[in-house]
């Protein structure tokens, strides 16, 4: 299996959280579960399909959770829960080994749950709180690249094609 010498491929893909408030209504809603939360890894676009090139991806939520660590085996990877308080989740990502060998990416992501004061602009009833307010989701995301160093022709070319 020759490496191809000075050749990087790099993928993109998104990864962080939305949150909205519980309507009081809600059965799920209690004081310990003010916000139904998402959190994500997902393709850059849509149709891409990530599975081609990442095997799992791993979750690992603050220990209030049970269990903590999620581990979605194939697309939509993604967890789905509800609480109250924002913390940082360790999202692994693991690449599968025959394209891979050095096996996983791993990326942090802070929940977040209120919207930033300093988000607001302007501030005043078109700001983030208000948004918050009115229902809108809280949505923070990111972007990054898993980058294939001097990947093998075989792993480049199955790569590369899509
Ligand atoms: C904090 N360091 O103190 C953080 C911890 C934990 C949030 C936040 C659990 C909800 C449930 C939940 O929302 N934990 O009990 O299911 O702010």
């Amino acid at each position: 299996h020759s490496r191809l010498k000075g050749v990087s491929h790099s993928r993109p893909i998104l990864y962080g959280t939305h949150a909205s408030l519980l309507k009081p209504n809600d059965k799920r809603a209690d004081p310990s579960h003010t916000h139904k939360w998402t959190v994500f890894v997902r393709p850059v676009h849509p149709n891409e399909d990530l599975s081609l090139y990442i095997k799992r991806v791993q979750f690992k939520l603050h220990e209030s959770f049970d269990p903590p660590l999620r581990t979605c085996d194939a697309p939509p990877y993604e967890v789905h829960e509800t609480g109250w308080g924002e913390f940082d989740i360790p999202i692994k990502i693991t690449i599968h080994e025959s394209l891979e060998p050095r096996g996983h990416v791993q990326l942090t992501h802070t929940l977040q749950l209120y919207p930033k004061e300093n988000a607001d602009g302007a501030g005043g009833s078109s700001g983030a709180a208000a948004a918050a307010a009115a229902g809108k989701p809280v949505v923070s995301e990111r972007y990054e690249e898993i980058v294939f160093n001097e990947p093998t022709e075989e792993t480049y070319r199955r790569l590369a094609a899509h």
